[in-house]
């Protein structure tokens, strides 16, 4: 039978094949993969979320799981496709222009999408304009903005004024997170949120989506 607290576990602990041949077993036993990607996937990334929140676990052990979590979900991504399954929601992330820090952001990446949000990953030194372009284009409900230098922060600040230039200001949440950023830096900009790491960025993206 189908063991998805199993399948939890392989994933906390990086079991990239275990995850796998798990995933494989409960595909092949019918379980909707929706319930996969909930009670296997989303329950194991959740659970190294908080370890990383409480220090249990450090940044490899988050990239150990979210491989395996990769992996799990590559023979799910079709089901889900085919089932009409849409992502909570879409997050467009990535490190804003003149910075190419993208470490911390990579581990958001993943977090988020062990949280089961859609996350198009824009990588490093991205323009205003290439956020603005990930809202029309990919239809991104939330925004995700990184930076490492105290230098690049403002590009923020720019990307939130060219959102709203833009007209799509208020069809996008934008986060913002990195180093040297503040909550009061955030609420200076205008941004709708601010995490100190990758398990609290899943946080914030729910509860400004009221998930
Ligand atoms: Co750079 N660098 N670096 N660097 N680098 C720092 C950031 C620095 C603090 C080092 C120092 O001087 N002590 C300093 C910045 C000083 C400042 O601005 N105040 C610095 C500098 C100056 C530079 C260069 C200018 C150096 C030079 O060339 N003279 C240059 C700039 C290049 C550029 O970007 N244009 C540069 C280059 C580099 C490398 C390329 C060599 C490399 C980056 C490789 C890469 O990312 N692929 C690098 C590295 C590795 C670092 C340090 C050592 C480590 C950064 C890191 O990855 N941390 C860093 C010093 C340090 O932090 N000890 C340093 C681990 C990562 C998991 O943490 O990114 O903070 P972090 O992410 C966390 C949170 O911040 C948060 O969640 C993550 C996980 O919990 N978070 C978010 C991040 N983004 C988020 C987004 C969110 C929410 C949360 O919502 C969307």
């Amino acid at each position: 039978m189908a063991d998805l607290q199993a399948l939890a576990e392989a994933i906390i602990n990086g079991k990239r094949d275990d995850a796998l041949a798990l995933t494989n077993a409960a595909i092949g036993e019918g379980v909707p993969p929706a319930d996969i990607v909930n009670q296997g996937l989303i329950a194991g990334m959740s659970v190294v979320g908080d370890r990383f929140k409480r220090n249990e676990f450090y940044v490899p052990e988050v990239l150990i799981a979210a491989r395996a979590m990769k992996a799990a979900m590559a023979p799910l991504k079709p089901l889900l496709a085919e089932c009409g399954v849409e992502p909570v929601a879409r997050v467009a992330i990535g490190t804003v222009k003149g910075d190419l820090h993208d470490i911390g952001k990579n581990l958001v990446a993943m977090m988020l999408e062990g949280a089961g949000f859609e996350v198009i990953d824009l990588g490093v030194d991205v323009t205003p304009e290439g956020f603005v372009g990930a809202v029309n284009d990919k239809r991104a409900n939330v925004i995700g903005l990184s930076a490492l230098l105290t230098t690049t922060m403002p590009s923020m600040k720019d990307t939130i004024a060219a959102l709203s230039e833009a007209g799509v200001r208020d069809r996008v949440k934008v986060v913002i997170g990195g180093a040297p950023l503040t909550q009061n830096y955030a609420d200076e900009i205008g941004a709708d949120g601010y995490a100190p790491d990758a398990a609290s960025a899943v946080d914030a993206v729910k509860e400004l989506l009221n998930l």
